[in-house]
């Protein structure tokens, strides 16, 4: 029989001697894997008298639980040394020259929503933020959707398990929708209120014009004497900054959403022909937002009184916007992170999207 104590300070000043992980992992297995030596030395405790058998048994276990233990310490401190190698190895030195060649591109998302943001912040209206995920009050309750409600299921909604509650309604959601953000607003603060709420959104659905996350904007306007034609009036300026014209046709046309009564989709006119697409001109309609005036179940949920005040909301799709405006017939090659399509539908860091500095630089897009 070895001596045990022996054979642990040889062990142990392997252990302590490993030079990486992987030498450290050859130790553990050589020990104690299943070939390993001490479990060489349990198996053949069998062979040991009932006397023998007891004290030999103690002695492997106290063995075997501090070469354990000497194989975490080592670990810790090896991984330990491993990161602050690569730390140091990995450094970048920020302050070094950009190099042309790799320059980065603004992606086309990004670049709508400064567009957005840029006119909406003109007209006055501050940004709000929102957290991607959400509850079902704030996604769905406040705005008039309730449980069982239809449209809950038109949303195709991805539901993330509550840990502290297996009741369904106690379940979470990536909101479907960037609404919870406009209830969390009038939660935190009385009218007037004039946000937009940009931001991302997720549903169950994939095709050439639908990504399971996607990106939104919605619009709220709330005071005393708010109607249907500012919304009309604001919507309509927002289209003309945003394509860059100074006449579009348009219309609304009769819609339904739970959360506004009534509702409207609104239409710009353009011209479809086989291989384009002309806004502003022509006798095609295309839908580009929905919106309507805010229903009083929602003010009422987000702690603003019905009778005193009212409102509009609308909602448009950021993509859907990128596509039409700068031709970007799938929507699928937008979050295939592609430097190629980057380069080609990219938009130049230092043109930024401003009002009076040109709202895309005479689409100046980096082609
Ligand atoms: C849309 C269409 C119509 C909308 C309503 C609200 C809220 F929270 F104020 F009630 N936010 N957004 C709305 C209204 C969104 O998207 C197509």
């Amino acid at each position: 029989m070895e001596n045990i104590e022996e054979l642990k300070q040889n062990l142990v000043a392997e252990i302590m001697a490993a030079a990486d992980v992987k030498q450290l992992e050859d130790i553990r297995i050589a020990v104690l894997g299943k070939k390993g030596r001490i479990t060489e030395m349990m198996k053949n405790l069998g062979s040991l008298s009932v006397e023998e058998k007891k004290e030999m048994g103690k002695g492997l276990n106290i063995l075997k639980s501090e070469v354990e233990n000497a194989l975490n310490v080592q670990k810790d401190r090896l991984a330990e040394q491993e990161l602050n190698a690569r730390l140091s190895n990995e450094k970048i030195d920020v302050t070094l020259p950009g190099r042309p060649e790799v320059q980065g591109r603004i992606h086309p998302v990004s670049q709508i929503y400064e567009e957005v943001v840029a006119i909406f912040g003109q007209m006055g209206f501050e940004v709000a933020e929102g957290p991607d995920i959400e509850d079902q009050f704030h996604n769905f309750n406040a705005l008039n959707m309730p449980a069982n409600h239809p449209a809950r299921q038109m949303q195709d909604t991805f539901y993330i398990p509550n840990p502290e509650s297996s009741d369904f309604d106690d379940s979470f959601v990536v909101r479907t929708h960037t609404s919870p953000v406009q209830i969390r607003t009038m939660e935190k603060k009385q009218p007037p209120i004039r946000i937009i709420a940009p931001g991302r959104t997720y549903r169950s659905d994939y095709d050439a014009t639908h990504t399971p996350m996607f990106h939104q904007v919605e619009g709220l306007v709330i005071d005393k004497t708010t109607t249907m034609a500012n919304l009309k009036g604001c919507l309509y300026d927002f289209v003309k900054a945003f394509f860059e014209l100074d006449e579009i046709p348009v219309r609304y046309r009769p819609s339904y959403f739970p959360f506004t009564e009534p509702s409207a989709e609104m239409d710009i006119g353009c011209l479809k022909t086989k291989t384009e697409l002309k806004i502003g001109a022509g006798n095609d309609w295309l839908e580009i937002l929905g919106c309507g005036m805010v229903h009083p179940n929602v003010l009422r949920a987000g702690g603003i009184d019905p009778d005193e005040y009212q409102g509009f909301a609308f909602g448009v799709g950021i993509d859907r916007l990128a596509m039409l405006k700068y031709g970007i017939p799938d929507l699928r090659t937008f979050f295939e992170s592609d430097v190629r399509w980057l380069k080609h539908y990219g938009f130049n860091p230092l043109d930024m999207a401003s009002m009076t500095g040109g709202l895309s630089n005479n689409g100046g897009a980096a082609r």
